[in-house]
């Protein structure tokens, strides 16, 4: 364990770039700029009762939903850090309509990152796991309108993670090949790499879902889980992704946000919920499918995007799990 403590996120991400002769270390510079604004919003939630930055901060976002104090300055502070990075063209958050031009893609900008401030932050006043939610975009040549730059499929994802600030505070981060672990040790204001390549186990029998709306799930979907109580599953949910999805991710399982009443397409966002979170568990090993509202599936990381903050419906997880839930859907030929 000893060595393993000795290599830090950047670290860690330095050695990833030598692997590859010529890379200018831009992409490296863009995950630093996420680690800062990691270390500086986790500070924030741990002495959110103390500063009293909890609560709604009085105006809504985009999507007419109450914005916390804490979703606001998390979106300030990865806007600063990310600001000032010379390689990024475009930045969006969950927080904004439209996107940020920060350069063109003709004066520099080859990357374009995508973001949630603060995913799950309605659970910020009760103490339950909160995170930050990422992807990281190549801005293709030509492309001017910054909405098409960001609107690409899961699988052109060049990189992708979260941050969840809970129990201890943790940075979950594939770029393509594998996923690794790392842990903020506040003693010395570092993430440290605690599990290398993480493998989701292929197995668990935990499924994650609200089921308060299991009514209006698609018919294949409440028949699975007619089936998973009669086999002996357990349910575990937090009604935050990151955390739910982190669990999963660690234990094996499967997490689940059908269509409903009040979401038909979904209640997740595509680019900066589902995408990055479905390459997490796909590097790992596991499976990430899209579901419509008569239960048909496919690929989730092979939808292709039009708006930046288009919902979609996903079953994420271990694959025999998910295999589990698609037994139960009908197929999309
Ligand atoms: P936000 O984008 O508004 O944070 O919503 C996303 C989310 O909080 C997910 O983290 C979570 O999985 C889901 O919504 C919980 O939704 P519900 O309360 O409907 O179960």
């Amino acid at each position: 364990m000893a060595d393993h403590n000795l290599v830090s996120l950047e670290s860690h991400i330095l050695r990833g770039e030598a692997l590859h002769p010529g890379s200018s270390g831009d992409f490296t510079w863009i995950l630093s700029a996420l680690s800062l604004a990691a270390k500086v919003i986790a500070a924030k939630v741990r002495r959110a009762r103390i500063e009293d930055v909890l609560g709604a901060g009085g105006a809504t976002n985009v999507h007419g939903e109450t914005q916390q104090k804490l979703d606001i300055i998390a979106n300030e502070v990865l806007m600063a850090c990310l600001g000032d990075r010379p390689s990024l063209s475009v930045v969006a958050s969950e927080e904004h309509e439209e996107p940020t031009i920060l350069r063109l893609e003709s004066d520099g900008g080859k990357y374009c990152v995508i973001f949630d401030p603060l995913d799950g932050s309605s659970n910020l006043d009760v103490c339950a796991g909160v995170g930050t939610i990422f992807s990281i975009l190549r801005h293709e040549p030509g492309v001017l309108d910054p909405v098409a730059a960001l609107c690409q499929p899961g699988i052109r994802q060049l990189a992708a993670g979260y941050i969840l600030y809970g129990s201890s505070t943790v940075f979950v981060l594939t770029t393509g090949n594998g996923v690794d672990l790392f842990a903020l040790d506040p003693s010395i204001g570092s993430f440290v790499l605690v599990t290398p390549n993480i493998r989701i186990p292929a197995r668990g029998r935990t499924y994650s879902v609200n089921e308060a709306y299991s009514l209006t799930f698609p018919e294949g979907i409440r028949r699975y889980l007619a089936w998973a109580h009669g086999h002996g599953y357990s349910s575990r949910y937090i009604g935050s992704m990151v955390a739910d999805v982190h669990r999963t991710l660690l234990n094996g399982g499967v997490f689940l946000y059908p269509p409903t009443a009040a979401h038909p397409g979904g209640k997740l966002r595509l680019l900066y919920e589902g995408n990055p979170m479905g390459m997490i568990i796909e590097q790992a090993g596991g499976r990430a499918v899209a579901i419509d509202g008569e239960g048909r599936f496919g690929p989730l990381l092979e939808v292709s995007p039009t708006t930046i903050h288009q919902r979609i419906s996903a079953v994420l997880g271990s694959p025999q799990e998910v295999a589990a839930v698609l037994a139960h859907l009908p197929r999309v030929d």
